[in-house]
């Protein structure tokens, strides 16, 4: 379960920012390995692993997440393990863990959002059911870098998870060109400063993207961690190849399978003492 607070700031605004989520004893090896990651040469990337460093907004490193049990273990870290709960009605699906990376040189991230309110509502849903807020699709960006104010990086469009309009075209921001380069943050919208250790959680039905980041000396560095419900498949049939399976711990496995609505998965059951 959320808290009050965080329960009626999420509702409100579709967005949660955690503060110092991570121990230091967490964070160091989960920036050492996302490090290691980001250095690698192409020609030593494992298989199913790798990226395309020709993207100009952002480098997403593909199943990051599966590059080393320190960043693994984030798919169900205990602070945002009853979110998680609360969102899913106790159902969750992992279903992606890209490894994000945002440089000096990156473009501007438009504005986008993986659900319209003038396109299919009935696929992902967002809702309040038992006091409780649920959502089938959403996101939890684990910070490994330090944002600060003026540096760019993660915008959001606050309310827009609940928007009965489509955003006109240019609105905000110009649609721009491949080379677009925005680091304002005009009135409504919120660029999200998160440390080293902290967690960003929202549904994909909001309305985000990232501005041009600016220092030259520093880099941003994140997890992005996607999850649906376990009963409803929103996304691929099979996010994660054999090769990136192989490498997981059975609790990862269990969340990232399919399961029918009236069964709890084992790690659910045994976490939240279901017998
Ligand atoms: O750069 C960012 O923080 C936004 C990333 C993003 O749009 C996503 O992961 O869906
Ligand atoms: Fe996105």
């Amino acid at each position: 379960m959320m808290t009050p607070d965080q329960r009626y700031f999420f509702d409100l605004t579709g967005y949660l920012h955690l503060r110092a989520v991570l121990s230091p004893e967490e964070l160091a090896p989960a920036q050492a390995a996302a490090d290691r990651y980001i250095q690698m040469p192409p020609a030593e990337w494992p298989p199913e692993f790798g990226a395309d460093l020709a993207r100009r907004d952002l480098t997403g490193y593909q199943h990051g997440f599966a590059f080393d049990k320190s960043l693994e273990v984030l798919t169900r870290h205990p602070a945002t393990w009853p979110i998680l709960m609360e969102l899913t009605d106790r159902r969750p699906r992992f279903n992606g863990g890209t490894l994000g990376y945002n440089r000096h040189g990156h473009r501007f991230h438009r504005l986008h959002a993986g659900w319209q309110p003038s396109k299919r509502p009935d696929v992902r849903r967002y809702y309040v059911e038992d006091g409780q807020v649920r959502c089938t699709d959403f996101i939890f960006f684990f910070y490994l870098s330090d944002v600060s104010p003026g540096d760019g990086g993660l915008i959001v469009l606050p309310g827009s998870h609940k928007a009965h309009f489509d955003r006109p075209q240019g609105m905000f921001y110009p649609d721009g060109d491949a080379a677009y380069v925005a680091d304002t943050v005009p009135p409504g919208v919120h660029n999200v400063c998160a440390r080293a250790g902290d967690v960003v959680i929202m549904p994909e039905h909001l309305m985000h993207g990232a501005l041009t980041w600016k220092p030259r000396d520093r880099d941003r560095r994140f997890l992005i961690l996607r999850y649906n419900v376990q009963h409803m498949l929103t996304g691929q049939r099979r996010p994660f190849p054999e090769a990136i399976r192989q490498r997981l711990d059975p609790e990862t496995i269990d969340l990232l399978e399919l399961a029918p609505y009236y069964e709890y998965k084992d790690i659910v059951k045994k976490r939240e003492n279901i017998a």
